[in-house]
This record gives C-alpha cells, sequence and structure tokens, in this order.
C-alpha cells in the first residue's frame, strides 16, 4: 500500500546564471574552512549552537531514522572529564598503538597525545550513532546507520563553519570513554568528538592543498 502522507515539495527553481554564482560562492566559503587545534576560551552562545545541531539533523537518513544524537557540552567539570580520559587513550595510541606509517603520517599536522583544545573550546559536540532503537522493550536495527550519521556530521561541520566558527575532527580511540561520560544509553556509539569555538589571535594551520577536481571526480558527459 502506498503512503498517502505526502505533501507538495516546496522548491523555488532558481535561473541558471543565479546557480552557477551561489555554487561558487559556497564552494569558495567552504574552500576557506580549517580544522583547527588551538582554540580560544572566548564563549559562544548556546542558541548558535542549537541551530547548528538542527541543521545537521536536516540530512538524508536511511529510513528516515535519524539515527543521531549530539550531545553539546560547555559545563567544565565534564569538559576536563573528557580531555583527561582522551588523553589517556591518546598518549597510549601515540607511545605505543599506532604504527610508524601512521606517525610518520601524521607528522605534518603536528599532533601529540595532549589535547588542551578540549578544555579550551567553549563547546565540544558528541556526535552518537544509535546503532538501534528499542520501542515498547523491542529492538529495531536501524540502517546505514555510519553512512547517515557521516553526512549529518557533515552538515554540522558545514552549519559551523558558516556560523563563523572553527572545529576539529577529532577521534580519540577507543571512544567508549565519551558513552560513559555522557552516561548515554547502550544504543549510542560514539562517532566523532568536536570542539567548537574561536581559534586563538595566533592561530596556525599546516600549510595542506587539497587535490584539483581531476583528482577526485571524472566526468562522463
Ligand atoms: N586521534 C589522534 C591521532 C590522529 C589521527 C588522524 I587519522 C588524524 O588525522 C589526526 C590525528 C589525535 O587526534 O591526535
Amino acid at each position: 500500500m502506498k503512503s498517502k502522507n505526502f505533501i507538495p515539495l516546496h522548491f523555488k527553481a532558481i535561473n541558471c546564471k543565479k546557480s552557477l554564482d551561489k555554487s561558487k560562492i559556497f564552494f569558495e566559503s567552504m574552500d576557506k574552512r580549517r580544522s583547527i587545534r588551538h582554540f580560544s576560551t572566548k564563549n559562544v552562545s548556546r542558541e548558535v549552537i542549537e541551530n547548528i545541531i538542527k541543521t545537521a539533523s536536516t540530512a538524508p537518513s536511511g529510513a528516515h531514522k535519524q539515527p543521531w544524537n549530539f550531545c553539546a557540552i560547555s559545563n567544565k567539570e565534564l569538559k576536563k572529564k573528557i580531555r583527561d580520559a582522551a588523553e589517556k587513550e591518546e598518549k597510549l595510541n601515540y607511545e605505543k598503538r599506532m604504527s610508524e606509517t601512521w606517525l610518520k603520517d601524521l607528522e605534518p599536522l603536528n599532533t601529540d597525545w595532549q589535547k588542551p583544545m578540549l578544555e579550551d573550546a567553549p563547546w565540544l559536540i558528541v556526535v552518537f550513532m544509535k546503532t538501534f532503537n528499542i520501542v515498547d522493550g523491542e529492538k529495531y536495527k536501524n540502517y546505514y546507520v555510519k553512512e547517515s550519521v557521516g553526512l549529518a556530521t557533515g552538515f554540522l561541520l558545514a552549519a559551523i563553519h558558516q556560523a563563523g566558527l572553527c572545529s576539529l575532527t577529532h577521534t580519540p580511540s577507543p571512544m567508549g570513554f565519551l558513552a560513559e561520560v555522557l552516561q548515554r544509553p547502550s544504543n549510542e556509539k560514539a562517532f566523532l568528538l568536536i570542539p567548537v569555538g574561536y581559534p586563538t589571535e595566533n592561530c596556525e594551520v599546516p600549510l595542506l592543498e587539497r587535490k584539483k577536481l581531476e583528482e577526485v571526480s571524472i566526468f562522463f558527459e
């Protein structure tokens, strides 16, 4: 049986010139996005973070299950707990778990196990994926969870950038401590830890080049 819950699409067509202009302007803006590792302690209002999360939650998802939860943390004690736990894992990673090749690949980024940004940034957004839902005691698996949450996180990063803020996609590994510290239920698994805020005055970023269009695409016309 076909669902009857359909409504007309709200779609406002724009002309080709406008489409070209807008696509260029958006690209040029997004091309300026950089991950940063030096955050100022300057505050960001909760309302901005709410809008950013609302934007992320407009992402498409498998069977429209929206299998994500965004925990936004500005609480100082919680940020410290998260930093301490992340650094504990990262110290082991850098000193024992990561391969020589991996460490070499990270050299240009100047990273190490210390993560002061987890306390300096005014907000940490922890993205959780909901691998399943529980309805009336029954377990229902979600679909394409990693793809869906990856898309929502992409929207989140774009929204952060458009709001004039910076972020870092941080993956302390393993990330189990995040569900523990934030007391998440068993159907939620940490996906990414994202400090959000402003860069420090003298913040520097590595000189990185993005791949050219020809290197990341093939057109079949
Ligand atoms: N999670 C570690 C190591 C790290 C790994 C990759 I792949 C990066 O692109 C950057 C860092 C850290 O955050 O330091």
